[in-house]
């Protein structure tokens, strides 16, 4: 059986995975995979006309957001998952389209009848499933509409992905908005369009870009509600002596409730990877058993995991094959999924992984002091503001940096850390996302009691890095373009990929990407991004650095 995957950056341009995902998804994944997606494109064709006529259904609603999600790469590599999602968004979808049909009712009109993805239905066994799967291919469609157009129609559906994921946490504390699923709903609803157009995919891109703003909004929104804004905080990165359980991925909602759960059992909990980013809010920095941060970011965890002597949890992206050394303390919850690792429901009852880890030796002694400091989100560097705008008036500070993005395994990758090293001693680098786990042990120092080094947060939380630069821009009376502030931008996987729609609809031009370009771009629909946007791939960290200081002089 074959496969056809290239939407993450571990494939090279004019590539993709065809025989056996590079991430560990197998071919019956991958194609239950795409079938998710067909069938979410089949719920958004009913679910955006019945939105027009003014209904809607909230379960329906969140159909969407988890199938998205689920199809994220290294969320979900388990086909019986897979396939019960797929029996959901079967009934949500006949959900929706009743729903519309009662809207037509009532507004006097007789409903459109809707083939395609709409007319979808599961079949009753896997083989069927596949076969139906293997129709609605990335392969399928590129024959069918030509690269360009099924290029474009990826990256609009990849921004949609990231801005789901961030959709969903944000609603899993409470937070959802009905202009942003009607948008959701819109976009995939463009994507079923049989004669698309170039200029129409491109437009839909940047309402992508525009969705995922509002989506990492209301995220902020969410996690700045529920436990307080970010603080400067200093974080410890060794272990204490003691049971310990390690939290990775991106949601703060399932870190509290660990956190509460094992408040008095003498369990130390670590953050991993996209979790740095909690110690610095006060509504979790307050449990005194988040003891530090372990470890880097995703790639490296087959390693790390192995080491570390107690339970692990994963919340989100990125899980890749567990070893089998550890499969049995490793457990999974919310959207990600692993076949036979034990996935906590949505209950939250975290017990098993609290009794796997009492079980596990834990660290049998303190390792040596090493702290870093974490928390510069808008709040907190808006609060010294006006430190930052004098600095920069009187030259102490030449010139911003936003290093950021997700980390990843292929080679490459050192440009990051080689550059924000060359970085001149009189500039400030901001960063965020995963990626950053290559430089943020390094000392940077400070300028005039600013660190030079100052960490925004996750990948979400470009939302404040964006902030931040307009709040820049206004006190220079400039626009975003014209600050002495340069975007040099790893990326991985489909929220990055949002959050550069996002960047592109706000009209920030020169973006640096690497370490290469995604394989999903064609080189004509490149060309159109270079020309309107002047993104450039990343070259040596000595020439970027030389352009960019040079055009600033
Ligand atoms: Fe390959 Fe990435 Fe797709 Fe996995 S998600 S199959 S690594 S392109
Ligand atoms: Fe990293 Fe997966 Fe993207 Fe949230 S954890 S940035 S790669």
């Amino acid at each position: 059986m074959s496969m056809f995957c290239f939407q993450c950056e571990q494939v090279s341009q004019g590539t993709g995975c065809n025989v056996f995902g590079n991430c560990g998804k197998d071919p019956k994944t991958a194609a239950l995979q795409d079938l998710l997606i067909e069938a979410t494109k089949g719920i958004a064709m009913y679910a955006h006309r019945a939105a027009e006529l003014g209904a809607r259904d909230v379960a329906v609603d969140r159909e969407v957001l988890e199938a998205l999600f689920a199809t994220v790469t290294n969320v979900d590599f388990d086909p019986a998952r897979l396939q019960s999602h797929l029996l959901s968004a079967a009934e949500k979808k006949r959900t929706a389209r009743a729903l519309y049909e009662n809207a037509c009712r009532s507004a006097g009109r007789s409903p459109e009848s809707l083939g395609g993805a709409a007319a979808w239905e599961p079949a009753d066994s896997i083989e069927g499933l596949l076969a139906q799967a293997e129709k609605v291919s990335i392969t399928a469609r590129q024959q069918a509409l030509g690269p360009d157009l099924c290029s474009l129609q990826e990256i609009v559906l990849y921004g949609l992905k990231g801005a789901a994921a961030y959709a969903d946490h944000a609603r899993v504390l409470g937070r959802e908005d009905q202009s942003i699923y009607a948008t959701f709903h819109a976009a995939l609803n463009a994507l079923t369009d049989p004669a698309p157009t170039v200029d129409g995919l491109l437009g839909w891109a940047l309402k992508a870009g525009e969705l995922n703003f509002k989506v990492m909004e209301l995220l902020d929104a969410a996690n700045t509600g529920a436990y307080g804004h970010p603080e400067p905080t200093t974080v410890r990165v060794t272990p204490r002596k003691g049971k310990a359980i390690l939290v990775s991925g991106h949601d703060l909602r399932d870190l509290d409730l660990l956190l509460r759960q094992t408040e008095g059992k003498g369990i130390n909990v670590y953050t991993h990877g996209e979790m740095l980013p909690c110690h610095a809010y006060p509504g979790l920095k307050k449990h005194k058993h988040l003891a530090g941060n372990y470890g880097g970011a995703w790639q490296d965890q087959r390693k790390e995991f192995d080491a570390f002597p107690g339970a692990i949890l994963m919340t989100t992206n990125c899980i890749q094959k567990p070893k089998e050394t550890y499969s049995a303390r490793l457990f999974t919850t919310g959207l990600v999924a692993w076949p036979g690792v034990q996935h906590i429901g949505d209950d939250k009852d975290f017990s098993p992984v609290i009794e796997a880890a009492l079980a596990a030796p834990g660290f049998a002694e303190d390792g040596p002091e090493q702290s870093i400091l974490v928390g510069f989100g808008h709040n907190a560097v808006m609060s010294v503001a006006d430190k930052v705008i004098e600095a920069v008036k009187g030259g102490a500070i030449r010139r911003f940096f936003l290093v950021g993005g997700c980390d990843g395994a292929k080679p490459g990758r050192n440009y990051y850390t080689d550059f924000v090293q060359k970085v001149p001693q009189d500039c400030v680098i901001l960063t965020l996302a995963c990626g950053k786990y290559r430089f943020n042990k390094l000392d940077f120092g400070s300028i005039g009691g600013i660190p030079r080094l100052l960490d925004v947060g996750q990948c979400n939380d470009a939302y404040s890095a964006i902030q931040i630069a307009v709040a820049l821009a206004k006190a220079f009376n400039c626009g975003v373009n014209d600050l002495p502030l340069s975007m040099v931008l790893s990326w991985y996987e489909q929220k990055a990929v949002a959050i550069l729609l996002t960047l592109l609809y706000l009209g920030v031009k020169n973006i640096r990407l690497g370490p290469s370009l995604p394989a999903f771009i064609t080189p004509n629909v490149l060309k159109v991004l270079v020309d309107t946007f002047q993104i450039a791939p990343i070259t040596t960290p000595e020439q970027d650095l030389k352009q960019i200081l040079g055009q600033a002089a």
